[in-house]
């Protein structure tokens, strides 16, 4: 017997000891599988509750921006001169919501310059009226040149600075003009001569409309835009003068405008550049609701014979 055990104990030992281990391994793989489940149902219920914040969001910031498009629709009932003491553009104040908020803000975008315009070429209005922008910006004005051929239709360049389908063909990664009208001011950025610099620089001045000749509203426009309205860019005290020249109300004609001393020299050429109502618009609308936050950039238009306003695009965003 003892000899018996003498020889089965190392065996009996090992026996129980694997068991131990394998015991062991199971309770470990129990736990480690409990935790991953627990994990997986916390991530679960994290995604599902983000999703539910994100389409609450985006329910919400479609009523902020309708509200903003009914003070739109409001504004062009009441009149026919669109200035920054209107309603519209007074900042909505912030509305708290179940579990959220909501803010909604307007900005005219024909206070700014449609590069879209640029579809007519090297034309007489806008294309030096560009020209200039990019002058009193220090950009270099070759630029233009292949902004007009990556809108125009035609593979013809122009002038020596031009870039059609033959200059994008060839880089490392290749692609095609656009041939129509830009979409989206980001856009540019894959044009000839365009950078990350040159876009910031330019952003607050530019915009991308549906449209070609649309003028530049001298009622909301940056002082910048006021000042290169003339070929002779005009000095900060002028850009002042004119600025207070629309007193609480715009200017309600463009001949009050045009007569001004600082315009006199040359109204015929600003005569087509500008005008004193809007069309086109962007609502920036942002709900809180959750842990998320939701931006919806609405593009809209006001029919200039009607007040009804429509939404043309969406952009939407989370953060
Ligand atoms: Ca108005
Ligand atoms: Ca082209």
């Amino acid at each position: 017997m003892r000899g018996r055990r003498q020889i089965q104990t190392p065996l009996l030992k090992r026996a129980s000891g694997v068991a131990l281990l394998t015991v062991l391994f199971i309770l470990v793989l129990i736990t480690t599988l409990s935790v991953y489940l627990v994990e997986q149902e916390h991530l679960s219920i994290r995604r599902i509750s983000n999703q539910r914040d994100a389409e609450q969001g985006f329910q919400m910031a479609t009523g902020a921006e309708q509200w903003a498009v009914k003070i739109l629709e409001r504004d062009g009932k009441e009149n026919n001169v669109d200035h920054l003491l209107e309603p519209w553009n007074v900042l909505l104040p912030e509305v708290k919501v179940e579990e959220g908020t909501l803010l909604s803000e307007v900005q005219d975008l024909q206070g700014l310059f449609n590069i879209n315009n640029l579809a007519s070429g090297r034309d007489e209005v806008w294309y030096p009226l560009f020209t200039r922008l990019l002058s009193v910006l220090e950009i270099n004005e070759a630029i233009a040149d292949a902004l007009i051929d990556w809108i125009d239709g035609d593979q013809d360049i122009t002038g020596s600075n031009g870039a059609e389908d033959s200059d994008y063909l060839g880089l490392d990664i290749s692609y095609r003009t656009a041939d129509r009208m830009i979409a989206d001011i980001g856009e540019l950025i894959w044009v000839k001569g365009f950078d990350e610099k040159i876009l910031t620089t330019l952003s607050p001045f530019i915009t991308a409309l549906p449209e070609n000749n649309i003028k530049i509203n001298i009622n909301t426009s940056p002082p910048l835009l006021l000042r290169i309205l003339t070929k002779e860019i005009l000095p900060d005290a002028a850009v002042e003068s004119l600025i207070e020249g629309r007193g609480e109300e715009g200017y309600r004609d463009i001949e009050t405008f045009l007569t001004r001393t600082e315009m006199a020299a040359e109204s015929n050429n600003v005569e087509p550049l500008i005008t004193i109502n809007s069309k086109y618009f962007q609502v920036r609308s942002e709900a809180e609701f959750g842990r998320l936050t939701t931006v919806l950039l609405s593009t809209v238009q006001r029919k200039t014979n009607g007040d009804k306003v429509t939404v043309l695009r969406r952009r939407r965003g989370l953060s």
